[in-house]
């Protein structure tokens, strides 16, 4: 049976190029700098979210994690949004690995949200925890891959610098967030003092994400890598994917298009609840109004369709590369039959 996975972007695979790319890469010692296809994406990357600097992480979240280390002293406060990943899938570490607190706000990213921020900024009062990081998330993964727009970034920008904070962008999908807003992903990242972005998502690549910020922030970063294990050695195999992938970023245009085709065909379904207007970038939500999430996860794979649960009611479904519009059209049909 033809399995059909919307579970998420992660689950594509590198591409033959990538894997040509892999075979031929020139390699060196990472943690002595001596790399030469990490030092060429790190600059690659740099130059293409506009930040004087970048650093080759394994996983979006030990990028995260190293951006709050880094810009944060212990027992400080981090705002994000609550819906932010963070928050949800990063198992606590921002508390565990940084001893900072996060403070997450609903609806944080909306013009009303930005609208009250300067509200959830610390006093500086002796008995007050010291407010020094905003993370943001464009696109915004658990609200279905929802955008925010520059003028959105710019005013939280404007208030940190106002405040004396920092920005952190959780970008793990900034490319998917730029092609939604017709921008490139420099104008988005003008707004944030460091950024994170995933390789292994939409892009394609195997593995890796990359931190991007002053010199003197990813300098520090790379500090805290290797203290949480992350100094790679002869990483360069795997950074070669990740050249390979931003070469060419067009093609998370058209997983777009599959999300609203999908949302379309959804939205007609009884018992389900689809925005098609809601679907901004490759992530869709779907809510079941009557059956159990657990029966529809099972039922939906037994006919070939991997899903992911998102909260209690919710289906998360997430195109990206390896799956055609046909595929998708499968998938609508498919939970149409699975419905009746
Ligand atoms: N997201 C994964 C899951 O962890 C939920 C997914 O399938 O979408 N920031 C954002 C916005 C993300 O969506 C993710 C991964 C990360 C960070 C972490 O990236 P990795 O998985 O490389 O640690």
């Amino acid at each position: 049976m033809k399995i059909i996975d919307l579970r998420s972007d992660t689950v594509t695979k590198p591409t033959a190029a990538m894997r040509q790319a892999m075979s031929l890469a020139e390699v060196g010692d990472d943690v002595y700098g001596e790399d030469v296809t990490v030092n060429r994406l790190e600059a690659v990357a740099a130059e293409i979210v506009g930040k004087e600097a970048a650093l080759f992480v394994p996983t979006g979240s030990m990028g995260n994690q190293l951006a709050i280390m880094t810009h944060c002293g212990r027992g400080e406060e981090v705002i994000c949004d609550a819906n932010a990943h963070i928050f949800h899938y990063e198992m606590a570490a921002a508390g565990l690995l940084s001893g900072v607190q996060l403070y997450p706000l609903a609806n944080l990213h909306s013009d009303a949200g930005i609208g009250s921020l300067s509200e959830y900024i610390r006093e500086p009062l002796s008995y007050l925890p010291r407010t020094r990081l905003i993370c943001l998330e464009n696109t915004l993964n658990r609200a279905g891959g929802t955008v925010i727009n520059l003028a959105q970034m710019a005013s939280v920008y404007r208030l940190a610098r106002e405040y004396g904070l920092k920005v952190h962008l959780d970008g793990a999908r900034i490319f998917n967030a730029a092609y939604a807003l017709q921008c490139e992903a420099k104008e988005l990242t003008r707004y944030c003092d460091s950024v994170m972005f995933c390789l292994s998502k939409g892009l394609g690549a195997p593995v890796g994400s990359i931190l991007a910020g002053s010199v003197d922030f990813i300098t520090q970063a790379r500090r805290c890598r290797k203290l949480l294990g992350g100094g790679m050695r002869q990483v360069g195999v795997l950074a070669a994917a990740g050249l390979v992938a931003l070469a060419d970023t067009s093609h998370l245009l058209v997983d777009h298009e599959k999300a609203r085709r999908l949302a379309i065909m959804l939205a007609q379904l009884p018992g389900v609840k689809v925005d098609p207007a809601a679907v901004e970038t490759n992530i869709l939500l779907m809510e079941l109004e009557k059956m159990p999430l657990g029966q529809f996860l099972e039922e939906s794979q037994s006919r070939g369709l991997l899903a992911g649960p998102m909260g209690r009611q919710m289906v998360r479904f997430v195109t990206h590369c390896d799956v055609s519009m046909e595929d998708v059209e499968q998938a609508g049909k498919l939970i149409g039959e699975l419905l009746l």
